[in-house]
């Protein structure tokens, strides 16, 4: 037994280790919660996590660039468009799925009927509206400046906005008042710091629905391009190749740094995590409607999928994947997780590596079946709580816009509530109506962010599978080494 312990921990070392830190976060934030942690202790407790969080950030604009630039140049371009076409189609075709799945359930389950809470929405001051955020969907293909597009994604403008009077809605989120010039009148999602007079902007119009869709864009393109350039594009293949391998040998390296910063990840969420609110039992059922809906689509309809496509066995390949989801429970961001996810399909699912580099970062912007689902089950909901009917043409509406939503969405925390205001306005529910679910959002975000990630990283067996005659080396026993050896 000792023996199978031991090499069941040297196998799977990490994602156990992991699991433990997800347990003992969990555990340590709840009895936290109790105490009247001070501000500044709370910023330190937190720093742990902030550093995991920004060891994955650092590696997302290296790892896009390189692979995407470095797998497109050495395929010829049949191969290449075959890719792109099969990997889009697949994406489009499970993200349609999951708001259908999403829909079904909420429809049945009904967790926001007779609900008599006179919901919490703000009146007055215009809101991002449908057309608004569809437009940052286009804006946020071409960055105006490829580094900052990766970064600003992250950055909540750490300058400290004015101490605006404005009227707090939930202790984390404060509209500010409709006429903020910077933003044109949109509504704009202020973060409490822990030091409630200073407070953080994360403007859906510039920053929050800024997501690495423009690097993945830009990258592709380079890509094709440097791959019909010759022996002239040669030397700049070879340096995203190198850069490519470094930055997955960073990630071996960084990885064991991870327990560690998600004990105090998951604890500092827990630590800051809302009350429930006036929804109470309501809320209850929306969760579950949500997590039931995630569980039918990732767990269900995804294997089958692959089972199906490819005739292998989906659990086994999923097994590989562990300590991806993993990360992705801790993070809630499936671009920081993204480093991961590729060495999990590279090491543990034998993942031809150019299929790896294209799917997965096409997949990690355009590609979040989670957080589709979780927008049609809210938008339904909210309009249950309304005691506002839906007809069958408003459902097809929000099965649309919540799959264009999902694709708007930036990979980072909770950037699916932002981008529910498409939904919403798209059927004339008040978008402020978003206060009522983000008590529990924060537990939904995370199991979401897994099924995204698991999507992607499920697409890319399939896509191997289906253009494997275009890459005879690929696959299981793939004769070039894996990376980090
Ligand atoms: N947290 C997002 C992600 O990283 C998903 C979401 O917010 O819905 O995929």
């Amino acid at each position: 037994l000792k023996r199978n312990v031991k090499s069941f921990c040297k196998r799977n070392g990490l994602l156990t280790l992991s699991v433990i830190a997800v347990a003992t976060g969990c555990m340590l934030g709840f009895m936290l919660r109790g105490t009247q942690m001070s501000t500044q202790a709370k910023i330190y407790f937190s720093f742990p996590g902030e550093l995991l969080m920004r060891m994955l950030k650092m590696l997302i604009l290296p790892l896009i660039t390189s692979s995407l630039m470095s797998g497109l140049s050495s395929m010829e371009s049949k191969a290449c468009c075959r890719m792109g076409v099969l990997t889009v189609t697949y994406y489009l075709w499970t993200t349609f799925i999951a708001v259908v799945v999403g829909i079904v359930l909420v429809v049945i389950i009904k967790p926001g009927v007779g609900t008599e809470v006179e919901s919490n929405r703000l009146g007055g001051g215009p809101v991002m509206t449908s057309a608004d955020a569809l437009l940052d969907l286009i804006r946020n293909m071409v960055p105006s400046n490829l580094i900052e597009a990766t970064f600003q994604q992250y950055k909540t403008d750490l300058v400290p906005v004015l101490k605006v009077p404005s009227r707090t809605i939930q202790p984390n989120f404060v509209y500010v008042i409709p006429d903020d010039r910077d933003t044109k009148g949109r509504t704009v999602y202020l973060e409490l710091t822990p030091a409630p007079e200073v407070v953080y902007r994360i403007s859906p119009g510039s920053s929050q629905q800024m997501n690495v869709l423009g690097i993945v864009v830009f990258s592709a393109t380079m890509g094709l391009l440097l791959g019909r350039m010759g022996e002239r594009g040669l030397p700049l293949i070879n340096v995203c190749q190198c850069i490519n391998e470094c930055v997955m040998k960073i990630i071996n390296a960084a990885v064991w740094y991870f327990p560690f910063g998600i004990i105090f990840l998951v604890a500092g969420k827990i630590l800051d995590m809302q009350d429930p609110s006036t929804l109470g039992r309501k809320l209850g059922w929306y969760g579950i409607t949500v997590l039931a809906g995630l569980f039918v689509h990732g767990l269900i309809l995804l294997p089958l999928f692959y089972f199906l496509l490819t005739r292998k066995n989906p659990f086994s390949y999923i097994r590989g994947l562990l300590q991806a989801m993993v990360i992705a429970l801790a993070t809630s961001s499936s671009s920081a997780t993204l480093p991961i996810t590729m060495k999990c399909l590279l090491e543990n699912c034998c993942v031809e590596r150019q299929i790896a580099r294209f799917v997965l970062p096409v997949g990690a912007t355009i590609n979040m079946d989670g957080t589709a689902l979780y927008e049609a089950v809210a938008a339904i909901f909210i309009a249950q709580v309304n005691d506002y009917e839906l007809d069958f043409g408003q459902l097809i509406t929000i099965s649309i816009t919540a799959t264009a939503a999902s694709i708007g969405a930036a990979g980072i925390p909770q950037a699916g509530l932002v981008t529910m205001v498409i939904v919403l306005t798209s059927v004339g529910l008040p978008p402020d109506d978003i206060t009522l679910i983000v008590a529990i959002d924060w537990i939904l975000d995370r199991f979401r962010t897994m099924i995204n990630v698991l999507g992607d990283a499920l697409a890319a067996g399939i896509i191997a599978h289906l253009c494997r005659k275009d890459f005879p080396l690929g696959g299981a026993g793939q004769s070039v080494p894996s990376y980090g050896t």
